[in-house]
């Protein structure tokens, strides 16, 4: 088989062209190669290097605000629809109130609140909460962490690769869809016809988070002295 055998047809040509272009490529494949791999890939698997990194995290929320005046035992159902390409750390759901109607303390309103997470993609507990309206961070707040044990606090980690920081640190593609709860007014008031003309209504503000991130690993380099 001479040249020309190798090369009369335009499949034969393709075929020598390849077979030459990986006889460039591996030689340099393999010249490479044994630098990128350490000893830990070698023992441990397929996931990079283990090191010492600082692990932080690029937060982006995602927020819904309501605005809800209720009476006594009014309900109010709230949605929110989370799509995000991101990964999802948690979702909250925050109800604040602060009842400021009755004259002097006592008959304070409340809120009341369960959820409803089966629109949620993902095993999620529903949850049940309540709280008095007396302002600032009152009312309740449910949270669901989606991430697992996720804070977005800055740490620093040792003896991890990229791919086992990276397998801590994700949502399981789950956290997407509709979160849902229903909220109860409970309005306290004097008895008698005055208490409900002096308090007969609260204003709720509901406030939904998805607080989407992305992972940050930065490789610490330290240098000996
Ligand atoms: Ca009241
Ligand atoms: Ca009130």
């Amino acid at each position: 088989m001479d040249f020309e055998d190798l090369v009369n047809t335009p499949r034969k040509i393709r075929i020598l062209s390849i077979s030459v272009a990986f006889l460039i490529a591996f030689p340099v494949y393999f010249q490479i190669m044994p630098s990128l791999i350490d000893d830990d890939l070698m023992s441990g698997g397929s996931s990079g290097p283990s090191g010492k990194w600082t692990v932080s995290f690029s937060e982006t929320p995602i927020i819904m605000e309501e605005h809800q005046v209720l009476g006594d035992g009014d309900t109010h159902d709230t949605y929110f629809d989370v799509t995000t390409e991101l990964d999802i750390g948690y979702i909250e759901l925050d109800v604040d109130c602060n009842d400021n109607d009755d004259p002097g303390p006592g008959f304070t309103d409340s809120a009341d609140g369960s959820s409803d997470v089966s629109g949620a993609e993902g095993e999620f507990e529903d949850q049940e909460a309540s709280g008095p309206c007396s302002g600032g961070d009152s009312g309740f707040t449910m949270r669901w962490d989606v991430t697992h044990n996720y804070t977005g606090q800055n740490i620093t980690v040792e003896n991890m690769s990229e791919g086992e920081l990276r397998s801590l640190w994700n949502d399981g593609g789950f956290g997407e869809g509709t979160w849902a709860a229903t909220i109860t007014a409970d309005i306290n008031a004097l008895p008698g016809p005055v208490g409900s003309i002096v308090d007969s209504d609260e204003e709720y503000d509901i406030t939904w988070t998805a607080m989407t991130y992305e992972l940050v690993l930065e490789p610490v380099v330290e240098v000996e002295t």
